[in-house]
Protein backbone atom coordinates (compact mmCIF):
# COMPACT_ATOMS: atom_id res chain seq x y z
CA UNK A 1 0.00 0.00 0.00
CA UNK A 2 2.91 2.48 1.03
CA UNK A 3 4.43 1.78 -2.53
CA UNK A 4 1.19 2.44 -4.19
CA UNK A 5 0.75 5.72 -2.37
CA UNK A 6 4.41 6.85 -3.06
CA UNK A 7 3.82 6.46 -7.04
CA UNK A 8 1.00 8.51 -7.03
CA UNK A 9 2.41 11.09 -5.18
CA UNK A 10 5.82 10.54 -8.14
CA UNK A 11 2.39 10.53 -10.54
CA UNK A 12 1.29 13.90 -9.39
CA UNK A 13 4.64 15.09 -9.26
CA UNK A 14 5.01 14.11 -12.98
CA UNK A 15 1.89 16.16 -14.03
CA UNK A 16 2.93 18.96 -12.35
CA UNK A 17 6.69 19.19 -14.25
CA UNK A 18 5.03 17.97 -17.54
CA UNK A 19 2.57 21.42 -16.97
CA UNK A 20 5.69 23.24 -16.53
CA UNK A 21 6.55 22.43 -20.54
CA UNK A 22 3.73 24.27 -21.91
CA UNK A 23 6.19 26.87 -23.49
CA UNK A 24 7.05 23.70 -26.09
CA UNK A 25 10.25 23.52 -24.66
CA UNK A 26 9.87 20.34 -23.13
CA UNK A 27 10.08 17.93 -26.04
CA UNK A 28 7.36 15.13 -27.11
CA UNK A 29 5.62 15.32 -23.61
CA UNK A 30 3.64 18.13 -24.96
CA UNK A 31 0.55 15.95 -24.48
CA UNK A 32 -2.34 16.07 -22.06
CA UNK A 33 -2.12 13.57 -20.05
CA UNK A 34 -5.30 12.04 -19.03
CA UNK A 35 -6.18 12.13 -15.66
CA UNK A 36 -8.36 9.03 -14.85
CA UNK A 37 -5.88 6.66 -14.97
CA UNK A 38 -5.79 3.98 -12.43
CA UNK A 39 -2.17 2.63 -11.14
CA UNK A 40 -1.79 -1.04 -9.33
CA UNK A 41 0.87 -2.66 -8.33
CA UNK A 42 1.53 -6.75 -8.74
CA UNK A 43 4.38 -8.01 -7.18
CA UNK A 44 3.52 -11.12 -9.80
CA UNK A 45 4.67 -9.40 -12.80
CA UNK A 46 8.53 -9.54 -14.29
CA UNK A 47 11.01 -8.62 -12.16
CA UNK A 48 11.96 -5.55 -13.80
CA UNK A 49 10.44 -1.98 -14.57
CA UNK A 50 7.81 -3.04 -17.13
CA UNK A 51 4.66 -2.32 -17.33
CA UNK A 52 1.18 -3.89 -18.35
CA UNK A 53 -1.85 -1.23 -19.97
CA UNK A 54 -5.41 -2.09 -19.78
CA UNK A 55 -7.19 0.69 -21.23
CA UNK A 56 -6.82 3.36 -18.71
CA UNK A 57 -5.24 0.81 -16.02
CA UNK A 58 -1.48 0.46 -15.82
CA UNK A 59 -0.15 -2.34 -13.84
CA UNK A 60 3.73 -2.58 -13.08
CA UNK A 61 6.01 -4.51 -10.03
CA UNK A 62 8.02 -1.36 -9.40
CA UNK A 63 6.82 2.33 -9.00
CA UNK A 64 9.18 2.97 -11.86
CA UNK A 65 6.91 0.67 -14.16
CA UNK A 66 4.07 2.84 -13.13
CA UNK A 67 6.33 5.67 -13.97
CA UNK A 68 7.00 4.07 -17.30
CA UNK A 69 3.58 2.51 -17.96
CA UNK A 70 2.18 6.26 -17.46
CA UNK A 71 4.34 7.84 -20.13
CA UNK A 72 3.44 4.83 -22.78
CA UNK A 73 0.19 5.43 -21.89
CA UNK A 74 0.71 9.21 -23.16
CA UNK A 75 2.19 7.60 -26.59
CA UNK A 76 -0.96 5.44 -27.01
CA UNK A 77 0.67 2.17 -25.96
CA UNK A 78 -1.75 -1.03 -25.03
CA UNK A 79 -0.82 -4.38 -23.87
CA UNK A 80 2.80 -5.41 -21.72
CA UNK A 81 6.44 -3.93 -22.34
CA UNK A 82 9.81 -4.73 -20.88
CA UNK A 83 13.09 -3.32 -20.78
CA UNK A 84 15.25 -5.27 -23.01
CA UNK A 85 18.23 -3.66 -21.32
CA UNK A 86 19.20 -2.99 -17.60
CA UNK A 87 21.38 -0.13 -18.21
CA UNK A 88 20.08 2.75 -20.77
CA UNK A 89 22.50 5.39 -19.70
CA UNK A 90 23.36 8.96 -21.45
CA UNK A 91 26.82 10.10 -21.18
CA UNK A 92 27.50 13.70 -20.83
CA UNK A 93 30.56 15.04 -22.32
CA UNK A 94 30.05 17.95 -19.94
CA UNK A 95 33.16 19.34 -18.83
CA UNK A 96 33.42 21.16 -14.79
CA UNK A 97 33.32 24.90 -16.80
CA UNK A 98 30.30 24.54 -18.02
CA UNK A 99 31.68 23.61 -21.62
CA UNK A 100 30.45 20.99 -23.48
CA UNK A 101 32.92 18.58 -25.72
CA UNK A 102 30.83 18.00 -28.68
CA UNK A 103 27.80 19.66 -27.46
CA UNK A 104 26.13 21.59 -30.09
CA UNK A 105 23.10 22.99 -28.06
CA UNK A 106 24.84 25.24 -25.40
CA UNK A 107 26.29 24.69 -22.28
CA UNK A 108 25.80 22.73 -19.84
CA UNK A 109 22.90 22.01 -18.02
CA UNK A 110 24.82 20.16 -14.86
CA UNK A 111 28.34 22.63 -14.52
CA UNK A 112 29.18 26.16 -14.41
CA UNK A 113 29.83 28.09 -11.32
CA UNK A 114 26.48 28.95 -10.13
CA UNK A 115 23.83 27.27 -8.27
CA UNK A 116 22.02 24.30 -9.69
CA UNK A 117 19.08 24.95 -11.54
CA UNK A 118 16.82 22.20 -10.14
CA UNK A 119 13.08 22.28 -11.96
CA UNK A 120 15.68 22.17 -15.08
CA UNK A 121 17.51 19.26 -14.08
CA UNK A 122 13.92 18.01 -13.07
CA UNK A 123 12.74 18.11 -16.72
CA UNK A 124 15.54 16.71 -17.97
CA UNK A 125 15.10 13.92 -15.87
CA UNK A 126 11.09 14.09 -17.04
CA UNK A 127 11.77 13.88 -20.67
CA UNK A 128 14.30 10.75 -19.61
CA UNK A 129 12.30 8.79 -17.63
CA UNK A 130 9.39 9.29 -20.55
CA UNK A 131 11.56 6.82 -23.19
CA UNK A 132 13.02 4.85 -19.77
CA UNK A 133 16.53 6.04 -19.42
CA UNK A 134 17.66 5.36 -16.08
CA UNK A 135 21.38 6.19 -15.88
CA UNK A 136 23.61 9.48 -16.19
CA UNK A 137 26.87 9.89 -16.54
CA UNK A 138 27.19 13.33 -15.87
CA UNK A 139 30.68 14.29 -16.93
CA UNK A 140 33.21 14.26 -19.69
CA UNK A 141 35.38 10.79 -20.44
CA UNK A 142 38.36 13.38 -20.92
CA UNK A 143 37.71 14.19 -17.22
CA UNK A 144 39.07 16.23 -14.60
CA UNK A 145 40.52 14.79 -11.93
CA UNK A 146 38.78 17.66 -10.15
CA UNK A 147 35.45 15.70 -9.70
CA UNK A 148 37.11 13.44 -7.73
CA UNK A 149 36.84 16.19 -4.71
CA UNK A 150 34.65 16.74 -2.03
CA UNK A 151 33.61 20.16 -3.73
CA UNK A 152 32.09 18.64 -6.52
CA UNK A 153 31.07 15.28 -4.96
CA UNK A 154 28.80 17.44 -2.86
CA UNK A 155 27.21 18.54 -6.05
CA UNK A 156 27.14 14.81 -8.07
CA UNK A 157 24.92 14.07 -4.68
CA UNK A 158 22.48 17.07 -5.19
CA UNK A 159 22.09 16.13 -8.48
CA UNK A 160 21.41 12.64 -8.01
CA UNK A 161 19.07 13.63 -5.27
CA UNK A 162 16.93 15.26 -8.05
CA UNK A 163 17.06 12.09 -10.08
CA UNK A 164 16.47 9.68 -8.13
CA UNK A 165 12.64 9.81 -8.03
CA UNK A 166 12.92 9.70 -11.78
CA UNK A 167 14.82 6.82 -11.42
CA UNK A 168 18.05 7.83 -12.97
CA UNK A 169 21.36 6.87 -11.36
CA UNK A 170 23.79 8.62 -11.60
CA UNK A 171 27.31 7.50 -12.62
CA UNK A 172 30.66 9.61 -13.05
CA UNK A 173 33.46 9.51 -15.50
CA UNK A 174 36.87 8.99 -13.84
CA UNK A 175 40.56 10.35 -14.54
CA UNK A 176 42.43 7.63 -14.49
CA UNK A 177 45.58 9.28 -13.11
CA UNK A 178 43.38 10.86 -10.31
CA UNK A 179 44.81 9.99 -7.21
CA UNK A 180 48.38 11.56 -8.71
CA UNK A 181 46.76 14.47 -10.51
CA UNK A 182 45.56 15.85 -6.96
CA UNK A 183 48.80 15.23 -5.48
CA UNK A 184 47.54 12.65 -3.00
CA UNK A 185 49.88 9.96 -4.19
CA UNK A 186 53.15 10.06 -6.06
CA UNK A 187 51.81 7.54 -8.35
CA UNK A 188 48.61 5.96 -10.14
CA UNK A 189 49.84 2.32 -10.78
CA UNK A 190 46.27 0.07 -10.19
CA UNK A 191 48.72 -2.26 -8.25
CA UNK A 192 50.46 -0.30 -6.15
CA UNK A 193 48.18 -0.91 -2.75
CA UNK A 194 48.22 2.86 -1.78
CA UNK A 195 46.56 3.30 -5.39
CA UNK A 196 43.61 0.73 -4.60
CA UNK A 197 43.26 2.22 -1.24
CA UNK A 198 43.04 5.35 -2.38
CA UNK A 199 40.10 4.21 -5.22
CA UNK A 200 38.59 1.93 -2.41
CA UNK A 201 38.28 5.39 -0.05
CA UNK A 202 37.11 7.31 -2.71
CA UNK A 203 34.19 5.22 -3.38
CA UNK A 204 33.59 4.71 0.16
CA UNK A 205 33.12 8.71 0.29
CA UNK A 206 31.27 8.51 -2.50
CA UNK A 207 28.56 5.80 -1.58
CA UNK A 208 28.09 7.53 1.88
CA UNK A 209 26.13 10.52 0.15
CA UNK A 210 24.94 8.69 -2.78
CA UNK A 211 23.74 4.83 -1.41
CA UNK A 212 22.43 3.79 -5.32
CA UNK A 213 25.41 5.28 -7.14
CA UNK A 214 25.93 3.69 -10.40
CA UNK A 215 29.93 3.74 -10.88
CA UNK A 216 32.67 4.58 -12.85
CA UNK A 217 33.06 5.14 -16.81
CA UNK A 218 36.55 5.19 -18.24
CA UNK A 219 39.03 6.31 -21.10
CA UNK A 220 42.35 5.06 -19.87
CA UNK A 221 45.53 5.60 -22.49
CA UNK A 222 43.13 7.36 -25.05
CA UNK A 223 43.54 10.59 -26.86
CA UNK A 224 46.28 11.00 -23.83
CA UNK A 225 44.22 10.34 -20.95
CA UNK A 226 46.15 8.53 -18.17
CA UNK A 227 45.68 4.85 -17.85
CA UNK A 228 47.59 1.94 -16.47
CA UNK A 229 49.88 1.11 -19.52
CA UNK A 230 51.70 4.18 -18.10
CA UNK A 231 52.53 1.61 -15.33
CA UNK A 232 53.39 -1.02 -17.91
CA UNK A 233 50.20 -2.54 -16.42
CA UNK A 234 47.26 -3.72 -18.72
CA UNK A 235 43.79 -2.46 -19.53
CA UNK A 236 42.44 -5.23 -17.34
CA UNK A 237 44.37 -4.85 -13.98
CA UNK A 238 43.12 -0.42 -14.30
CA UNK A 239 39.78 -1.62 -15.43
CA UNK A 240 39.69 -4.40 -12.05
CA UNK A 241 40.96 -2.39 -9.68
CA UNK A 242 38.12 0.30 -10.12
CA UNK A 243 35.81 -2.66 -10.00
CA UNK A 244 37.22 -3.95 -6.78
CA UNK A 245 36.88 -0.99 -5.18
CA UNK A 246 32.96 0.00 -6.42
CA UNK A 247 31.90 -3.97 -5.83
CA UNK A 248 31.05 -3.96 -2.17
CA UNK A 249 28.36 -1.19 -2.68
CA UNK A 250 27.43 -2.35 -5.80
CA UNK A 251 28.96 -0.15 -8.52
CA UNK A 252 29.94 -1.13 -12.14
CA UNK A 253 33.22 -0.28 -14.01
CA UNK A 254 32.27 0.81 -18.08
CA UNK A 255 35.68 0.70 -19.53
CA UNK A 256 35.79 2.19 -22.81
CA UNK A 257 37.82 0.61 -25.96
CA UNK A 258 38.23 3.49 -27.52
CA UNK A 259 41.99 3.29 -27.82
CA UNK A 260 44.46 4.35 -30.46
CA UNK A 261 48.21 5.61 -30.82
CA UNK A 262 48.88 3.50 -27.61
CA UNK A 263 50.19 0.30 -27.22
CA UNK A 264 49.98 -0.51 -30.76
CA UNK A 265 50.70 2.89 -32.47
CA UNK A 266 51.34 2.37 -35.92
CA UNK A 267 49.07 0.04 -36.83
CA UNK A 268 45.31 0.59 -38.61
CA UNK A 269 43.58 2.81 -36.39
CA UNK A 270 40.22 0.78 -36.76
CA UNK A 271 42.13 -2.30 -35.37
CA UNK A 272 43.55 -1.16 -32.60
CA UNK A 273 40.91 -1.85 -30.10
CA UNK A 274 40.96 -5.72 -31.02
CA UNK A 275 44.76 -5.70 -30.47
CA UNK A 276 44.74 -3.99 -27.59
CA UNK A 277 41.25 -6.06 -25.98
CA UNK A 278 41.06 -9.59 -27.06
CA UNK A 279 43.54 -11.01 -25.47
CA UNK A 280 42.55 -9.70 -22.11
CA UNK A 281 38.85 -11.25 -22.37
CA UNK A 282 38.18 -13.61 -19.45
CA UNK A 283 40.30 -11.40 -17.04
CA UNK A 284 37.74 -8.39 -16.10
CA UNK A 285 36.11 -8.96 -13.45
CA UNK A 286 32.10 -9.57 -13.47
CA UNK A 287 31.27 -5.79 -12.70
CA UNK A 288 33.48 -4.43 -15.27
CA UNK A 289 31.64 -3.74 -18.92
CA UNK A 290 33.69 -2.90 -21.71
CA UNK A 291 32.03 0.14 -23.84
CA UNK A 292 32.72 0.31 -27.53
CA UNK A 293 31.42 2.27 -30.26
CA UNK A 294 29.37 1.35 -32.79
CA UNK A 295 32.09 1.37 -35.63
CA UNK A 296 35.98 0.75 -35.24
CA UNK A 297 36.50 4.12 -36.00
CA UNK A 298 34.86 6.95 -34.46
CA UNK A 299 31.38 7.54 -34.83
CA UNK A 300 31.44 8.30 -39.09
CA UNK A 301 28.52 8.99 -41.12
CA UNK A 302 28.77 5.45 -41.62
CA UNK A 303 30.85 2.68 -40.67
CA UNK A 304 31.00 -1.52 -40.72
CA UNK A 305 30.02 -2.58 -37.21
CA UNK A 306 33.51 -2.91 -34.81
CA UNK A 307 34.35 -6.54 -34.67
CA UNK A 308 34.93 -6.01 -30.64
CA UNK A 309 32.07 -7.41 -30.15
CA UNK A 310 32.91 -10.46 -32.24
CA UNK A 311 35.89 -10.98 -29.72
CA UNK A 312 34.85 -10.33 -26.23
CA UNK A 313 32.85 -13.69 -25.63
CA UNK A 314 33.58 -13.73 -22.08
CA UNK A 315 33.39 -10.04 -21.25
CA UNK A 316 30.53 -8.02 -20.40
CA UNK A 317 29.85 -5.70 -23.32
CA UNK A 318 27.76 -2.10 -23.85
CA UNK A 319 27.81 -0.39 -27.27
CA UNK A 320 28.52 3.71 -26.56
CA UNK A 321 25.98 5.23 -29.52
CA UNK A 322 26.55 9.15 -30.39
CA UNK A 323 23.58 11.13 -30.45
CA UNK A 324 25.48 14.19 -30.74
CA UNK A 325 25.66 14.97 -34.23
CA UNK A 326 29.64 15.46 -34.29
CA UNK A 327 29.71 13.93 -37.70
CA UNK A 328 26.82 14.18 -39.06
CA UNK A 329 25.57 17.90 -39.03
CA UNK A 330 26.19 19.42 -35.73
CA UNK A 331 22.57 20.26 -34.74
CA UNK A 332 22.78 22.16 -37.84
CA UNK A 333 21.47 19.34 -40.17
CA UNK A 334 18.19 17.26 -39.89
CA UNK A 335 19.74 14.34 -39.36
CA UNK A 336 17.52 10.80 -37.72
CA UNK A 337 19.77 8.55 -36.48
CA UNK A 338 17.88 5.43 -35.47
CA UNK A 339 18.04 4.27 -38.83
CA UNK A 340 22.03 4.36 -38.19
CA UNK A 341 21.87 2.60 -34.79
CA UNK A 342 19.51 -0.35 -36.22
CA UNK A 343 21.85 -1.37 -39.04
CA UNK A 344 24.28 -1.46 -36.05
CA UNK A 345 21.90 -3.92 -34.52
CA UNK A 346 21.69 -5.98 -37.16
CA UNK A 347 25.60 -6.86 -37.39
CA UNK A 348 25.57 -6.97 -33.70
CA UNK A 349 22.80 -8.68 -32.06
CA UNK A 350 21.14 -7.24 -29.12
CA UNK A 351 21.20 -9.85 -26.59
CA UNK A 352 25.52 -9.75 -26.67
CA UNK A 353 25.30 -6.63 -25.01
CA UNK A 354 24.27 -5.96 -21.21
CA UNK A 355 23.48 -2.10 -22.24
CA UNK A 356 23.26 0.80 -24.38
CA UNK A 357 25.21 4.53 -23.92
CA UNK A 358 24.45 7.45 -25.59
CA UNK A 359 26.56 10.13 -25.51
CA UNK A 360 24.17 13.05 -25.17
CA UNK A 361 23.12 16.21 -27.44
CA UNK A 362 21.52 18.06 -24.05
CA UNK A 363 22.85 21.53 -23.58
CA UNK A 364 20.99 24.57 -22.14
CA UNK A 365 19.60 25.56 -25.29
CA UNK A 366 15.56 26.27 -24.74
CA UNK A 367 14.51 23.44 -27.28
CA UNK A 368 17.30 21.44 -25.27
CA UNK A 369 19.26 19.92 -28.42
CA UNK A 370 19.98 22.81 -30.30
CA UNK A 371 17.83 21.19 -33.78
CA UNK A 372 14.23 20.55 -32.92
CA UNK A 373 14.33 17.37 -35.10
CA UNK A 374 18.07 16.50 -33.08
CA UNK A 375 15.31 15.94 -29.99
CA UNK A 376 14.17 13.14 -32.58
CA UNK A 377 17.51 11.24 -31.55
CA UNK A 378 17.25 11.74 -27.98
CA UNK A 379 14.14 10.16 -27.94
CA UNK A 380 14.98 7.48 -30.10
CA UNK A 381 18.12 6.23 -28.49
CA UNK A 382 16.07 6.03 -25.48
CA UNK A 383 13.47 4.13 -27.12
CA UNK A 384 15.84 1.76 -28.81
CA UNK A 385 17.50 1.25 -25.32
CA UNK A 386 13.95 0.17 -24.02
CA UNK A 387 13.77 -1.82 -26.85
CA UNK A 388 16.03 -2.79 -30.04
CA UNK A 389 13.34 -4.36 -31.92
CA UNK A 390 11.57 -1.36 -32.43
CA UNK A 391 11.71 -0.28 -36.14
CA UNK A 392 12.93 3.48 -36.67
CA UNK A 393 9.62 4.16 -38.43
CA UNK A 394 7.77 3.25 -35.16
CA UNK A 395 9.81 5.65 -33.40
CA UNK A 396 9.88 8.38 -35.47
CA UNK A 397 6.17 8.41 -35.49
CA UNK A 398 5.32 8.36 -32.35
CA UNK A 399 7.91 11.29 -31.77
CA UNK A 400 6.41 13.33 -34.88
CA UNK A 401 3.03 12.75 -33.56
CA UNK A 402 4.20 14.01 -30.16
CA UNK A 403 6.00 16.69 -30.67
CA UNK A 404 3.69 18.51 -33.77
CA UNK A 405 0.32 16.69 -32.71
CA UNK A 406 -2.02 13.90 -33.25
CA UNK A 407 -5.48 15.67 -33.76
CA UNK A 408 -7.39 14.40 -36.16
CA UNK A 409 -7.10 16.93 -38.55
CA UNK A 410 -5.91 14.99 -41.48
CA UNK A 411 -3.75 17.41 -43.28
CA UNK A 412 -1.43 17.36 -40.30
CA UNK A 413 -1.27 13.72 -40.79
CA UNK A 414 -0.30 13.96 -44.11
CA UNK A 415 2.48 16.38 -43.26
CA UNK A 416 3.64 14.15 -40.51
CA UNK A 417 3.94 11.00 -43.07
CA UNK A 418 6.01 13.33 -45.27
CA UNK A 419 8.35 14.27 -42.32
CA UNK A 420 8.27 10.74 -41.43
CA UNK A 421 9.68 10.32 -44.76
CA UNK A 422 12.32 13.01 -44.45
CA UNK A 423 13.44 11.65 -41.42
CA UNK A 424 14.04 8.00 -42.90
CA UNK A 425 15.72 9.19 -45.77
CA UNK A 426 17.48 11.80 -43.62
CA UNK A 427 20.62 9.48 -42.73
CA UNK A 428 21.49 8.32 -46.34
CA UNK A 429 20.90 11.48 -47.67
CA UNK A 430 23.97 12.27 -45.13
CA UNK A 431 25.88 10.05 -46.18
CA UNK A 432 25.91 10.82 -49.81
CA UNK A 433 26.70 14.32 -49.51
CA UNK A 434 29.33 13.78 -47.19
CA UNK A 435 31.06 10.74 -47.51
CA UNK A 436 29.56 7.94 -49.71
CA UNK A 437 30.68 4.60 -50.94
CA UNK A 438 32.94 3.79 -47.48
CA UNK A 439 35.14 7.32 -47.25
CA UNK A 440 35.37 8.20 -43.95
CA UNK A 441 37.33 11.19 -41.83
CA UNK A 442 37.79 13.33 -43.86
CA UNK A 443 35.80 16.33 -41.84
CA UNK A 444 37.86 19.54 -41.23
CA UNK A 445 40.46 19.30 -38.33
CA UNK A 446 39.24 19.32 -34.65
CA UNK A 447 35.96 20.30 -34.74
CA UNK A 448 34.72 18.35 -37.35
CA UNK A 449 32.19 20.16 -39.26
CA UNK A 450 32.32 20.50 -43.43
CA UNK A 451 34.63 18.54 -45.60
CA UNK A 452 38.65 18.73 -45.62
CA UNK A 453 39.65 15.71 -48.09
CA UNK A 454 43.23 17.09 -48.56
CA UNK A 455 42.90 17.84 -45.16
CA UNK A 456 47.41 17.08 -43.76
CA UNK A 457 49.05 18.58 -41.02
CA UNK A 458 52.50 17.52 -40.52
CA UNK A 459 53.02 18.06 -37.01
CA UNK A 460 49.61 15.92 -36.19
CA UNK A 461 49.76 12.33 -35.92
CA UNK A 462 48.60 10.96 -39.28
CA UNK A 463 45.27 9.04 -37.86
CA UNK A 464 44.51 12.91 -37.65
CA UNK A 465 44.88 13.71 -40.90
CA UNK A 466 41.66 13.28 -43.48
CA UNK A 467 44.28 11.88 -46.18
CA UNK A 468 45.07 9.24 -44.64
CA UNK A 469 41.37 7.64 -44.56
CA UNK A 470 40.85 7.84 -48.85
CA UNK A 471 44.67 8.09 -50.34
CA UNK A 472 43.59 8.62 -53.68
CA UNK A 473 46.12 9.10 -55.90
CA UNK A 474 45.20 9.39 -59.90
CA UNK A 475 44.79 5.74 -59.95
CA UNK A 476 42.86 5.08 -56.98
CA UNK A 477 41.15 5.68 -53.95
CA UNK A 478 40.57 3.58 -50.69
CA UNK A 479 42.57 2.05 -47.92
CA UNK A 480 43.12 -1.73 -49.01
CA UNK A 481 42.34 -2.96 -45.47
CA UNK A 482 41.91 -6.63 -46.94
CA UNK A 483 43.65 -9.68 -45.10
CA UNK A 484 46.73 -8.73 -48.30
CA UNK A 485 46.45 -4.76 -47.11
CA UNK A 486 45.69 -3.69 -43.10
CA UNK A 487 44.33 -7.53 -42.27
CA UNK A 488 41.25 -5.27 -40.54
CA UNK A 489 38.92 -7.28 -42.41
CA UNK A 490 40.51 -10.45 -40.75
CA UNK A 491 38.98 -9.60 -37.28
CA UNK A 492 35.41 -9.71 -38.85
CA UNK A 493 33.55 -13.06 -37.91
CA UNK A 494 32.26 -14.92 -41.02
CA UNK A 495 30.54 -14.24 -43.16
CA UNK A 496 31.55 -10.53 -43.09
CA UNK A 497 35.25 -11.47 -42.80
CA UNK A 498 35.08 -13.17 -46.46
CA UNK A 499 32.52 -10.97 -47.96
CA UNK A 500 34.67 -7.44 -47.39
CA UNK A 501 37.76 -9.11 -47.76
CA UNK A 502 37.13 -9.78 -51.21
CA UNK A 503 36.55 -6.44 -53.61
CA UNK A 504 33.68 -8.46 -55.76
CA UNK A 505 31.65 -9.06 -52.93
CA UNK A 506 31.93 -6.18 -50.42
CA UNK A 507 28.78 -4.44 -50.23
CA UNK A 508 29.69 -0.80 -51.77
CA UNK A 509 28.54 0.91 -48.96
CA UNK A 510 31.88 -0.17 -47.13
CA UNK A 511 33.87 -0.21 -50.79
CA UNK A 512 36.21 2.50 -49.95
CA UNK A 513 36.63 1.79 -46.04
CA UNK A 514 38.03 -1.81 -47.02
CA UNK A 515 39.47 -1.63 -49.89
CA UNK A 516 41.63 0.26 -52.25
CA UNK A 517 39.67 0.86 -55.92
CA UNK A 518 41.14 2.19 -59.62
CA UNK A 519 38.90 5.08 -60.50
CA UNK A 520 38.25 3.10 -63.35
CA UNK A 521 36.27 0.03 -62.37
CA UNK A 522 33.02 -0.40 -62.62
CA UNK A 523 29.59 -0.99 -60.08
CA UNK A 524 26.90 -2.25 -60.18
CA UNK A 525 25.19 0.21 -61.49
CA UNK A 526 27.76 -0.04 -64.33
CA UNK A 527 29.33 3.22 -63.10
CA UNK A 528 32.84 4.08 -62.89
CA UNK A 529 33.88 4.75 -59.37
CA UNK A 530 34.04 8.54 -59.90
CA UNK A 531 31.07 8.82 -61.68
CA UNK A 532 29.28 6.68 -59.03
CA UNK A 533 30.83 9.17 -56.50
CA UNK A 534 29.74 12.11 -57.93
CA UNK A 535 26.29 10.52 -58.72
CA UNK A 536 25.81 9.43 -55.02
CA UNK A 537 27.11 13.14 -54.01
CA UNK A 538 24.63 14.87 -56.36
CA UNK A 539 21.95 12.62 -54.91
CA UNK A 540 22.13 13.58 -51.09
CA UNK A 541 21.98 17.88 -52.06
CA UNK A 542 18.69 16.97 -54.43
CA UNK A 543 17.61 14.66 -51.24
CA UNK A 544 18.15 17.59 -48.94
CA UNK A 545 16.55 20.32 -51.53
CA UNK A 546 13.54 17.71 -51.59
CA UNK A 547 13.15 17.76 -47.61
CA UNK A 548 13.18 21.71 -48.07
CA UNK A 549 10.24 21.82 -49.99
CA UNK A 550 8.58 19.30 -47.61
CA UNK A 551 8.69 21.54 -45.10
CA UNK A 552 7.97 24.73 -46.67
CA UNK A 553 4.55 22.60 -47.10
CA UNK A 554 4.21 21.86 -43.13
CA UNK A 555 4.50 25.30 -42.13
CA UNK A 556 0.43 26.22 -41.71
CA UNK A 557 0.84 23.37 -39.50
CA UNK A 558 3.75 23.83 -37.36
CA UNK A 559 3.76 27.00 -34.86
CA UNK A 560 5.98 29.85 -36.18
CA UNK A 561 8.82 29.90 -34.12
CA UNK A 562 9.57 26.18 -34.53
CA UNK A 563 8.90 26.42 -38.34
CA UNK A 564 11.02 29.51 -38.42
CA UNK A 565 14.21 27.71 -36.42
CA UNK A 566 13.96 24.40 -38.13
CA UNK A 567 13.99 26.39 -41.70
CA UNK A 568 16.66 28.50 -41.23
CA UNK A 569 18.89 25.18 -40.26
CA UNK A 570 17.26 23.42 -43.41
CA UNK A 571 18.45 26.60 -45.41
CA UNK A 572 22.11 25.69 -43.75
CA UNK A 573 21.76 22.14 -44.58
CA UNK A 574 21.10 22.89 -48.28
CA UNK A 575 24.04 24.67 -48.60
CA UNK A 576 26.60 22.62 -46.52
CA UNK A 577 25.44 19.71 -48.80
CA UNK A 578 26.34 21.29 -51.59
CA UNK A 579 29.77 22.46 -49.80
CA UNK A 580 30.66 18.85 -49.66
CA UNK A 581 29.86 17.94 -52.73
CA UNK A 582 31.77 20.83 -54.31
CA UNK A 583 34.69 20.47 -52.40
CA UNK A 584 35.11 16.95 -52.41
CA UNK A 585 34.15 16.51 -56.44
CA UNK A 586 36.91 19.12 -56.86
CA UNK A 587 39.28 17.79 -54.67
CA UNK A 588 38.85 14.00 -56.16
CA UNK A 589 38.23 15.21 -59.40
CA UNK A 590 41.55 16.82 -59.51
CA UNK A 591 43.34 13.53 -59.54
CA UNK A 592 41.80 12.64 -62.86
CA UNK A 593 42.68 15.80 -64.64
O1 LIG B 1 36.91 11.25 -31.74
C1 LIG B 1 36.80 11.66 -30.53
C2 LIG B 1 36.04 12.95 -30.36
C3 LIG B 1 36.48 13.45 -29.02
C4 LIG B 1 36.05 12.42 -27.98
C5 LIG B 1 36.63 11.07 -28.35
C6 LIG B 1 36.17 9.97 -27.42
C7 LIG B 1 35.52 12.81 -25.69
O2 LIG B 1 36.33 13.84 -31.38
O3 LIG B 1 35.90 14.70 -28.77
O4 LIG B 1 36.48 12.79 -26.70
O5 LIG B 1 36.27 10.74 -29.64
O6 LIG B 1 35.16 9.36 -27.73
O7 LIG B 1 36.82 9.74 -26.42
Amino acid sequence: MNSLKSAVILFLLCLATAARSEDGSCLWLRGEMPTDITLQIDSTMPDDDGYRINGRTVTARTQMGLLYGRYALLRGEQGESHPFYRLRILNHWDNLDGSIERGYAGASIFWDNSSLDAQLIQRYAEACASIGINGTVLNNVNASPKMLTRKYIKKVKEIADILRPWGIKVYLSVNFGSPKALGELKTADPLDPQVRQWWQKKAEEIYAVIPDFGGFLVKANSEGQPGPFDYGRTHADGANMLADALKPHGGIVMWRSFVYGAKHQGEDRVKQAVSEFAELDGQFRDNVILQSKNGPLDFQPREPYAPIFDHMTKTAQMAELQITQEYLGQSKHLVYLAPMWKEFFSFVSPERLVGIAGVANIGLDTNWCGHHFSQANWYAFGRLAWNPMLSSEQIAEEWLTQTFGNDSNSQLSIINSQLLDVMLRSREACVDYMMPLGLHHIFKFDHHMGPDPGGFKANYPIEWCPVYYHRANKDSIGVDRSSTGTGATTQYREPYRSQYDNIDTCPEQYLLWFHRVPWTRRLSSGRTVWEELQYHYNRGVEEVDSFAVIWQEAKPFIDKQRWQEVEERMEFQQKDARLWRDVCLDYFGSFLK
